[in-house]
This record gives structure tokens, C-alpha cells and sequence, in this order.
């Protein structure tokens, strides 16, 4: 799975380079901090995703071009919000300073203003653009917006006193602010593929679990991992008052509980045979990641 994701990665850099070339913005810093925000790192994991989802209904990489590219430029500004002093308080992300540390707090705000704007521009400017594409588009901004990952953020935000929520609260935050993005990109790729009514339901099974399970395992190495592998600061959620799955269950607990997800996740799609081998190979490999 590591050659494929390093292969996707190479794939999402020059689809992302093109949609720059393609669409230039001479106003600065704008658009030096916009892209700043996108192409500091990261895994491309939900390109990935993307890419998986378009293979899993026989159709190629640049298919889903302009959601991949949509998909990580919401990730991207979400990360850009999330580490400014208002919410998280972030000054290293990817291993670089983050945004506001360099851009100054108000540009970082524009900056990721203007990612989540781009990423409807993109999508929308898809060259195959169909009804497909449309309803794909909504069923991504649905979920990323407050019934979506901007609700789970909301939860989070609120979530400042570490004896207040109840294991199931903390599960829901997960769902809505990790799940959600992940689900758009899986199954909102599949949406503009065309997948069918049935492939769409397990594919958004296995996402919300494949969602909660990165979350857990982001929240494991938060408490067990260092500041260098993760390009981040550590023990963050302790130090902003937050609590976690881990909190609740312990790490021992956390990890059978991520297993069980897992199991399940793949039971969802594996019906799906050969098509389903490379995703069940991602949701292995994710629980299983370092960084
Ligand atoms: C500010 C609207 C708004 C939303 C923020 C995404 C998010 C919601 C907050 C970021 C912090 C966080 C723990 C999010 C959960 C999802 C997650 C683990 C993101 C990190 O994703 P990776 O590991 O990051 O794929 P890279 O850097 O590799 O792209």
C-alpha cells in the first residue's frame, strides 16, 4: 500500500500543479499563503481515496481529478482554521510553521477562505462535468459543512471541559469532523463515477468506519508519538483540555476497539471482491500507521 500511496501522491501533485497553472492569481500574499496551506506536506489521503474510489468503478485517476483537488483544498483550509489561536493554537503542521505563524493571522484566515472557494471552483469546472458531478459536488459540501465536518468541529470547540462528554458524544465529533471528508471523498468520487445505489450504501459504511478508525489512531499517536515523526505538536488534545476516545477507553481498549472497526469496515465492502482488495489494503494499512 506504501508504493501505491506514494504513486497516488505523485499523481495528486501534478493534478494539483496544473489546476495552478491553469487558474494563476497575480493578488499577494493571497495566493502565496493559499498554496502554502496545500502543498506544505501531508499524506494525500483522501486523493487517495479518490483515486481508490474511481478505480473500484473502473474509471481512471484523472476522472476524479477536479474532486481530488476539491477534496484536499477543504482538508487543506480546515487545517489552516483548525491550527489558528482561536481553535486549536497550532504553530507547527506538516512539519512546517503553520500559516498563521507565517502569513499573520488575517491572511490565514483569507487563505483558507479562499481554498474552500477554489475547491468549488475546481469541482465545478470539471471538463466531464455532468449530473453526476453535480450531485456528486453536493453530497461533498453537505458533508463537510454543519451537518458535516464543520458541525464536528463545532462539537470540538465546545468540547473544552475533559469530564463533559460521554463516549458516545466523543464517537459523534469523530463521525462528523474526520468521517464526514473521508465519506466525501470515497463515496462523492463514486457518486461522479456513477456507482450504483448498492455500492454506494457499503461505501459509505466502510468510510464512517475507515473515518473513525483514522481518528482513534490519530488520537493514539497524539499521546505516543514525538513531535518529529508527526510533524506536529504532541499531547495537543490534553493541552487544549480536550478529550478523546483514548481518555475514555485507555489506549489497550482504544486499539481492540479500532480492531473491531476494522473488521467490520472491511466486511463491508469485501463483498465486492477483487474490486475491494485495494481498499481493504488502505484500511489496514491506516490503522496501522505511524505518523
Ligand atoms: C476548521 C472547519 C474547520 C474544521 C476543522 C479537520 C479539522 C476540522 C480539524 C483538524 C484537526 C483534526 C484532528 C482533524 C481530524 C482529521 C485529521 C486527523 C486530520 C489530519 O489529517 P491527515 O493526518 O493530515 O491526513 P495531512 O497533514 O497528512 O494531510
Amino acid at each position: 500500500m506504501q508504493s501505491a500511496l506514494e504513486k497516488y501522491k505523485t499523481i495528486f501533485a501534478e493534478q494539483l500543479e496544473d489546476y495552478f497553472k491553469n487558474n494563476p492569481c497575480d493578488i499577494q500574499p493571497i495566493f502565496k499563503a493559499l498554496r502554502y496551506g496545500i502543498e506544505n506536506g501531508g499524506k494525500r489521503i483522501r486523493p487517495a481515496l479518490c483515486y481508490l474510489a474511481s478505480e473500484f468503478c473502473n474509471k481512471d485517476t484523472e476522472f476524479v481529478a477536479s474532486i481530488a483537488v476539491g477534496i484536499e483544498m477543504i482538508h487543506s483550509y480546515s487545517l489552516v482554521h483548525d491550527d489558528l489561536p482561536c481553535m486549536d493554537d497550532d504553530s507547527l503542521r506538516r512539519g512546517k510553521p503553520t500559516s498563521h505563524i507565517v502569513f499573520g493571522e488575517g491572511m490565514a484566515v483569507l487563505s483558507g477562505d479562499a481554498l474552500l472557494n477554489m475547491a468549488f471552483e475546481a469541482m465545478l469546472g470539471d471538463k466531464n462535468f455532468d449530473s453526476n458531478a453535480l450531485q456528486a459536488i453536493r453530497y461533498i459540501a453537505k458533508n463537510s459543512g454543519i451537518n458535516g465536518m464543520i458541525g464536528g468541529q463545532c462539537i470540538d470547540l465546545a468540547n473544552e471541559d475533559k469530564s463533559n462528554y460521554s463516549l458516545d458524544e466523543i464517537l459523534k465529533l469523530n463521525r462528523l469532523k474526520t468521517s464526514c471528508l473521508l465519506k466525501s471523498a470515497l463515496v462523492g468520487s463514486m457518486i461522479k463515477c456513477g456507482g450504483n445505489a448498492e455500492e454506494i450504501k457499503d461505501m459509505e459504511n466502510f468510510a464512517n468506519k475507515l473515518g473513525e478508525i483514522f481518528q482513534i489512531v490519530d488520537d493514539i499517536l497524539d499521546k505516543t508519538s514525538t513531535k518529529e515523526v508527526l510533524g506536529k505538536e504532541i499531547n495537543q488534545d490534553s493541552a487544549n483540555g480536550k478529550k478523546t476516545v483514548v481518555d475514555i477507553l485507555g489506549i489497550e481498549k482504544s486499539i481492540e476497539y479500532a480492531s473491531k472497526l476494522e473488521s467490520s469496515a472491511i466486511a463491508d465492502i469485501e463483498k465486492h471482491g477483487k474490486r475491494s482488495e485495494k481498499l481493504i489494503a488502505l484500511c489496514k494499512y491506516l490503522s496501522r500507521r505511524l505518523n
